[in-house]
């Protein structure tokens, strides 16, 4: 996503940001290609317009502040901006003290609304441990009940359904009385949408704002339809209040116009972002993060996260055990590929290591490589495992043959492992590897 803005924009300020004196002509400039960069992202060209101005006041006002050079600041005062842009330090769900928090998903047709409200359920089950129920207030579409059914059971949430005989408003008030009987902690409301805004989905939006006095209603928005999407949520603004947006289709979505228009034309920020149909593909909201990921300074703390997710604590402090006393092996080694399979795609985690990002974007990352680094493991024995050292002529040629591959790639596999135990111990006595040159170093 993003990814032609992040090129247009990272080439524009990796020439400013060399640079150890600034002339205004060279921010002008600077900002001009900035300018045109979010103006094709299909940014509101009113927000563009004042995100130019805002970044150029303040790096022309800017004192030169610690540590960073003329150029270096102007960097940090466009991703101040863009996160600021996109809503700031980002929100959680507004949880009521008194469970059921009511959440209302509103918004047009095919935007997302119902594979949102499973994901939301899904999240709040994971990630807060919460029991959820999901109300099936779609009834004009014949299929909806049961499209809701269907994920809220993947989702592992219950759900309140009438059918379609019933009347919708009269459904939502039901499932919140019988969300605060059986003792749920939220209670998702998944509502129809309709082709354009017209009154009488407004009214009934109204009405099951008025029945069940939501904590939050969050409009779901498509963020492929650029500028289009933004033109819906300015108008939702003016009938319903909402609290805040949930992006949908990111994936699809190579320019980024939506997210980076969205807060400031309506006030309202970004919750959650929607990236696949899967119900994993969704997640909290950073501005900061997202920022940081548009200027190619990776996204950590997502990675991080995703990490720490598929991560078991157990494994984590035997391996941390066994490279105190440096025993980690190939077996472990395996492990840990293994792990970070569990992660996702390949592809998609690069994006979010910092440096890595941009330059390997482009680059066709190869999952069978994986399997020929586990044929090629399982093909030592054990004590080989342990002792990689010992891997030499004869047995090489043995595991090449038992695995399928060459010497070459046995070789290869080693010399991978070896820098990688070295960055990990280093990880483990608290210094930060190089990864660039770790990068640099394994081509
Ligand atoms: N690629 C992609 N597809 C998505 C995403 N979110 C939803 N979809 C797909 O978009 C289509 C519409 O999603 P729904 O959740 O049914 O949308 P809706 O707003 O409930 O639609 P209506 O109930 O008809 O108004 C489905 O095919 C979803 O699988 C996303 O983040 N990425
Ligand atoms: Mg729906």
């Amino acid at each position: 996503m993003f990814d032609s803005l992040a090129d247009k924009l990272q080439a524009t300020l990796a020439d400013v940001r060399g640079r150890g004196t600034l002339t205004e002509q060279d921010v002008t400039a600077a900002m001009r290609e900035v300018r045109l960069a979010l103006l094709e992202a299909d940014v509101n060209f009113k927000v563009v317009k004042s995100f130019t101005e805002a970044v150029k006041t303040r790096a022309l006002g800017a004192d030169v502040i610690g540590q960073l050079n003329p150029g270096q600041q102007v960097v940090k005062i466009v991703a101040d901006e863009l996160t600021e842009l996109m809503g700031g330090s980002g929100r959680e769900l507004a949880f009521s003290p008194r469970p059921p928090t009511v959440v209302v998903m509103a918004g047009l047709q095919g935007s997302g609304k119902t594979t949102a409200a499973a994901k939301l359920a899904r999240y709040l089950r994971e990630q807060h441990g919460s029991s959820v129920a999901l109300a099936a207030c779609d009834v004009y579409r014949p299929a909806a009940v049961e499209q809701l059914v269907k994920v809220g059971a993947q989702a592992g949430a219950d759900v309140y359904e009438q059918g379609t005989g019933e009347d919708p408003v009269k459904i939502a008030a039901w499932a919140r009385d019988r969300a605060t009987a059986e003792g749920k902690d939220v209670l998702i409301i998944d509502t129809s949408g309709r082709l354009h805004i017209d009154q009488e989905l407004m009214a009934e939006l109204a009405n099951i704002k008025k029945v069940t006095s939501p904590h939050d209603i969050l409009l779901v928005v498509d963020a492929m339809t650029g500028q289009d999407a933004v033109a819906v949520a300015e108008e939702f603004a003016e009938v319903v209040q909402f609290d805040g947006v949930v992006l949908t289709k990111l994936d699809g979505d190579a320019r980024g116009g939506a997210a980076l228009s969205v807060k400031a034309i309506t006030g309202k920020p970004i919750l959650f972002a929607s990236t696949g149909e899967k119900l994993d593909q969704f997640e909290r909201f950073h501005p900061d993060r997202m920022a940081q990921r548009i200027l190619g300074m990776g996204d950590v703390m997502t990675l991080i996260e995703k990490a720490q997710d598929a991560y078991d604590e157990d494994q984590a402090a035997e391996l941390e055990r066994k490279l105190r006393k440096q025993q980690f092996g190939l077996d472990d080694f395996l492990e840990q590929l293994r792990q970070v399979r569990r992660l996702g795609p390949l592809q998609s985690l690069l994006g979010m290591i910092p440096g890595l990002g941009n330059e390997l974007r482009g680059a066709k990352v190869d999952e069978r490589e994986f399997d020929r680094v586990q044929a090629i493991i399982l093909s030592m024995t054990p004590e080989e495992r342990r002792h990689p050292e010992l891997i030499k002529g004869s047995r090489r040629l043995r595991i090449a043959r038992g695995s399928g591959t060459n010497v070459q790639a046995v070789k290869q596999l080693i010399k991978q492992f070896e820098q990688m135990r070295k960055v990990m111990r280093q990880v483990a006595q608290g210094r930060m590897p190089d990864l660039g040159a770790l990068m640099r170093q394994s081509r």
